[in-house]
């Protein structure tokens, strides 16, 4: 099994499972990692997604073995990409909450598939590396997209020029990333994060990845439209007015996460 999906209470871990190849994603890892998603976006009772890697690894981006030079000339790049965009489209339209526990080397497009997620935590010893350079190749994955908007243009360039291994705890301090974890303590704080989460208002979450998206290229006056009618909309749901009877119930809100 490339992929390994275990259900919690409230939320699925999705653990990539190459570790002999650092997780690399070669095809088949490709669609299970998509029918993972799949499967929990499906799930009434699934209410976020931890991704992390088995292993020393998180992953090491493309499997190269799978698109080597041959004989037969250069591999087609194009169709290997495509599984690339789409997985990194559905990762970005899932409604719910997705945590990556980044365990170890993240590079190339597994640093990317990790930028990709909602909330990035590291391990102290993880690093993030735009491998793409070293061997000729633009970064992909979404990586040209989000390391700007999350390092600036000066890091971004640097980082995806130089290949150069960033460890967590800069990762962080950078932006990169929501936080650096000491490595014993990874999976416990990945753990409760997706568990409190799963127990936040779902639709309300939802709700925010949709404005902070549209937000990427929307003018204030379009992105405050947007806040009316997306507030609107969580206003309507059991959960916000749970929320504000709890508060004046001086009480901890009970969330059930539907509409
Ligand atoms: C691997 C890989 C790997 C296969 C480690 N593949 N075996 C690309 C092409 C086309 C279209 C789509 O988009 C892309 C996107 C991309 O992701 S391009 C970037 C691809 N990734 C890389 O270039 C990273 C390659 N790996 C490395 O540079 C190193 O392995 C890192 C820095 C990640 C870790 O170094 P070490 O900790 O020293 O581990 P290692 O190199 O010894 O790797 C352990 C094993 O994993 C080793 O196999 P072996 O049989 O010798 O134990 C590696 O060959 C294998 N492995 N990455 N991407």
């Amino acid at each position: 099994m490339t992929v390994l999906v275990e259900k919690l209470a409230g939320y699925r871990q999705v653990t990539l499972n190459r570790p002999d190849r650092l997780n690399a994603l070669n095809a088949e890892m490709h669609a299970a990692l998509m029918a993972a998603l799949a499967e929990a976006e499906a799930d009434p009772e699934c209410r976020a997604i931890l991704v992390t890697g088995a292993g020393r690894g998180f992953c090491a981006g493309q499997d190269l073995g799978d698109v080597a030079v041959n004989d037969d000339g250069p591999p087609d790049l194009k169709t290997v990409l495509e599984r690339y965009n789409a997985l990194v489209r559905k990762l970005r339209g899932l409604e719910m909450p997705v945590v990556c526990a980044v365990n170890g080397v993240a590079a190339g497009a597994g640093a990317n598939l990790a930028l990709a997620c909602d909330i990035v935590l590291a391990a102290q010893s993880a690093s993030f590396i735009q491998a793409f350079s070293r061997i000729g190749l633009i970064p992909d994955c979404g990586g040209t997209w989000f390391l700007p908007r999350l390092v600036g243009a000066a890091r971004a360039r640097a980082l995806a020029i130089l290949a150069e291994p960033l460890p967590a705890e800069r990762a962080a301090e950078w932006g990169l990333i929501w936080q650096a974890v000491d490595d014993d303590r990874l999976m416990d704080t990945a753990h409760a994060l997706a568990a409190r989460l799963a127990k936040q208002a779902t639709i309300g979450i939802a709700l925010t990845k949709r404005a902070l998206d549209a937000a990427e290229t929307n003018p204030l006056d379009a992105q405050l439209d947007l806040e009316r009618d997306l507030q609107d909309e969580a206003g309507h749901t059991p959960d916000y007015a749970e929320g504000v009877r709890a508060f004046s119930e001086g009480r901890a809100p009970s969330f059930t996460g539907k509409r």
